[in-house]
C-alpha cells in the first residue's frame, strides 16, 4: 500500500556511509529514514562476493575511526580482510549501533523531487513508500552500478552468467566446469586464482592488461594490531595527512623518481615491492606527475611480471603499456602465477575482438573465429562509476531541472558535496572530491560529519535551506579539472574518467589529495560557508 511519511532526513544506501549518516543523524536528534535497494546492510560488501574479494587497503585503516570503542573493540584477523570479514564488521557497526531499524531494506529509491513551496524534498521508492524529506544524502556508493558490458547475445548465454558485483549468495560449484572471465581490472585480478583453482578450465578474456604489485597478505600479527590500537588516533590523524587518506605507516623517502641515480631508484622499488600493495605509487614523489618517472615504475612492474610468468608469449600478453596508476593499480595475491597453470589460458581480445556470445561459449572474431565453449561465464566487467547511481535516480531539483539534464557535459558539484540547483541535497564523496583515489572510509567520515555539522549549523541559525552557489561551483569544477591536467591520470581510458561506458562524457570525476582537499573544505566553513546560499 502507498504510504508517505514526513522525516527531517532520508538517506539512499547502506553502506559505510549511509550507516554513519544515520548514525550522524540520530545524535543530531533528527527523524532520519534510510533506504537501501540490497537486504542487507554493507553495500559494495553486501554485493561484491566474488571469490578473492578483500580490501586492498589495510583493514586496520579501512576501517571507522568516530568510535574509539568500537576501533578497539573490533579485531581483524588478515592485514587486507575478506569480503565476509568486512561485511561482519559492518554487520556488527549496524547492530552496536542500533541503525537496521533506521532503514528500509530491499527498496530502490526512484526519484526525488525538491518543492520550493514546501522547502522539501520528496522522494519515491518502487516499493511505494514515498518520503517527504527535509534533508537528502545519497549515498549512493561511486562503485555500486555495474555496467552492462554490451556483448550480442550475452543474454543467450544457456549456463550461469555471473557477475562478480552481483556474486550469488549462494556459493556455485565450479567443479569439472569449463569457466570465462571477460575482464582483467580489479575484480578479476582477485577472483581468477581462486576460480582457476576450482574449476576444471579458465579462459580469461583481456582486453587491456593491468598493472598488478603483490598483496603480500598474511594474518595479523596480534602484536602489531595492539601497537595500532595503542595509538590509534595518531594513525588516523596521520592517514588524514596522506594524500591517499592511507598508508602512514609505510617507510618511504621524499624525493623524485629520476631525481635519485638509478642503483638508488631500484633499491626503492624493490623496497616497496617487498612492503606490497596501493604505496607502491608512493615510492617516488612524481610516479602520477612526470612521464619519464612513471616510466621508470611502469617498466620495473613489467619486468616483475615477465619474471612471475614463465611463457614469454604469454608475459607479453600480459604486460601492461599504459602509465602505471592511470588505472586503479591491482592488488595481487597468486594473479600472475595462475597464469602458469595449463588448465589457464589467456585471449586477448584487443586483438581477436569478442564478436558475441553464444548459447555455449564466446565466439571470437579474426583470422579463425574461434569459438570458445564455456559452461559459466563470469563478468568481471566493472561498474558506472562515481555517477551511475545518482544517474539512476530521477532527482529533480529548482524549476523542473534535472540532475541527469544538468550534467549531461558531466557532473559538476560544489566541492563534491553539493550541486547548485539542488537545495540540502548533499552527495557523500560525490565527484569533485577524493573519492576513489583515497581510502574511501576517511573520505566517508570527512563527508558525513562535514553533513551532519552543517545540518546543525542550519538549526542554530534558524536556516531552512543550504544551496551551492553557480559561481562558486563553476569555480570548483575549473579548479578539479585543473589539479586533473596537472597529473597523468587523464593519459588513459578510466573509470575515473567515464571512459568505460559508452557515451559518458570523458570528465576526470575525483580530485587528488585528501589533505589539501580537507583543508579548503575547512577554509569554506570558517568562511562562514563561503560559496553556499543558507537562506
Ligand atoms: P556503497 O558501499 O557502494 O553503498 C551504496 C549503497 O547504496 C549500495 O548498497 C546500493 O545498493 C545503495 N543504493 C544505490 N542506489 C540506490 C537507490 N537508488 N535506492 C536504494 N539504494 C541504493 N575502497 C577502499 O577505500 N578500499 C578498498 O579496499 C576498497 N575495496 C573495494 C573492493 C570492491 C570489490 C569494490 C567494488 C569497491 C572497493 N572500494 C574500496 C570502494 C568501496 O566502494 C568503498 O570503499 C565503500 O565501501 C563505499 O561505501 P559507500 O557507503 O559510499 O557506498
Ligand atoms: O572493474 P574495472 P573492477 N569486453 O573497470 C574489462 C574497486 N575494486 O570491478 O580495461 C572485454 O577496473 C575492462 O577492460 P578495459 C577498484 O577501485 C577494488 O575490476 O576497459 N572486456 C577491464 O579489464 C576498482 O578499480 C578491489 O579494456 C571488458 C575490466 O573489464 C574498481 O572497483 C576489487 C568489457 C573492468 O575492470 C572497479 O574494478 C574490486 C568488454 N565489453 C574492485 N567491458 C580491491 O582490490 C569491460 N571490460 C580492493
Amino acid at each position: 500500500m502507498a504510504t508517505t511519511r514526513s522525516v527531517d532526513m532520508l538517506v539512499v544506501g547502506a553502506g559505510f556511509a549511509g550507516l554513519y549518516m544515520v548514525h550522524r543523524a540520530r545524535g543530531l536528534g533528527l527523524d532520519v529514514q534510510g533506504v537501501e535497494a540490497a537486504d542487507g546492510v554493507g553495500g559494495t560488501w553486501w554485493w561484491n562476493r566474488y571469490p578473492g574479494a578483500r580490501c586492498d587497503v589495510e583493514s586496520l585503516e579501512y576501517s571507522y575511526s568516530f568510535d574509539d570503542d568500537l576501533q578497539q573493540e573490533w579485531d581483524w584477523t588478515e592485514r587486507y580482510a575478506t569480503q565476509p570479514e568486512i561485511l561482519r564488521y559492518i554487520e556488527h557497526v549496524a547492530d552496536r549501533f542500533d541503525l537496521r531499524r533506521s532503514f528500509r531494506f530491499g527498496t530502490r529509491v526512484l526519484a526525488a523531487t525538491w518543492s520550493d513551496d514546501t522547502a522539501r524534498w520528496t522522494v519515491e521508492t518502487d516499493a511505494g513508500a514515498t518520503y517527504e524529506a527535509r534533508f537528502v544524502v545519497m549515498a549512493t556508493g561511486c562503485l555500486s552500478v555495474p555496467i552492462d558490458p554490451g556483448i550480442p547475445g550475452l543474454d543467450t548465454f544457456a549456463g550461469p552468467l555471473l557477475y562478480t558485483s552481483r556474486w550469488p549468495h549462494e556459493e556455485p560449484d565450479l567443479t569439472g566446469l569449463r569457466v570465462g572471465v571477460v575482464g582483467t581490472g580489479s575484480s578479476a585480478v582477485q577472483s581468477i586464482p581462486l576460480i582457476a583453482e576450482r574449476c576444471a578450465s579458465l579462459t580469461v578474456f583481456q582486453r587491456t592488461p593491468t598493472y598488478a604489485v603483490p598483496a603480500h597478505n598474511r594474518p595479523l600479527d596480534p602484536e602489531e594490531q595492539a601497537t595500532v590500537k595503542a595509538r590509534y588516533a595518531e594513525l588516523r590523524a596521520a592517514n588524514r595527512q596522506m594524500s591517499i587518506g592511507a598508508g602512514s605507516r609505510v617507510p618511504r623517502i621524499d624525493a623524485a623518481a629520476l631525481e635519485v641515480d638509478e642503483a638508488t631508484r631500484r633499491e626503492r622499488y624493490e623496497a616497496a615491492w617487498e612492503w606490497g600493495g596501493l604505496p607502491f605509487l608512493g615510492a617516488f614523489n612524481d610516479l602520477l606527475l612526470d612521464p619519464a618517472a612513471n616510466e621508470t615504475a611502469a617498466e620495473f612492474v613489467r619486468a616483475k611480471i615477465r619474471e612471475q610468468v614463465p611463457d614469454p608469449e604469454v608475459a607479453e600478453r600480459l604486460t601492461p603499456r599504459q602509465v602505471i596508476g592511470c588505472k586503479r593499480l591491482c592488488v595481487d595475491t597468486g594473479y600472475y602465477a595462475t597464469y602458469a597453470r595449463d588448465d589457464v589460458r589467456l585471449v586477448d581480445v584487443s586483438a581477436t575482438p569478442i564478436v558475441s556470445v553464444t548459447p555455449t561459449g564466446v565466439q571470437l572474431g579474426g583470422d579463425d573465429g574461434e569459438h570458445v565453449d564455456l559452461d559459466v561465464l563470469v563478468m568481471a566487467t566493472g561498474f558506472d562509476a562515481m555517477t551511475g547511481a545518482l544517474d539512476r535516480i530521477v532527482i529533480t531539483g529548482r524549476d523542473g531541472v534535472t540532475l541527469r539534464d544538468r550534467w549531461a557535459d558531466g557532473p559538476k558539484t560544489y566541492l563534491g558535496l553539493a550541486v547548485h540547483g539542488f537545495p540540502n541535497l548533499f552527495t557523500v564523496t560525490g565527484p569533485g572530491s577524493p573519492s576513489v583515489l583515497t581510502n574511501m572510509v576517511v573520505s566517508i567520515e570527512h563527508h558525513v560529519d562535514w553533513i551532519a555539522d552543517t545540518v546543525a549549523l542550519l538549526d542554530e541559525r534558524g536556516a531552512a535551506t543550504i544551496e551551492a552557489e553557480a559561481a562558486a561551483q563553476d569555480e570548483w569544477v575549473s579548479y578539479v579539472n585543473a589539479v586533473a591536467d596537472l597529473t597523468l591520470f587523464p593519459t588513459c581510458g578510466s573509470w575515473y574518467l567515464g571512459a568505460n561506458v559508452p557515451g559518458k562524457p570523458r570528465v576526470f570525476m575525483p580530485l587528488p589529495g585528501f589533505p589539501l582537499y580537507a583543508e579548503q573544505v575547512a577554509d569554506v566553513v570558517r568562511d562562514g560557508h563561503r560559496g553556499f546560499t543558507l537562506a
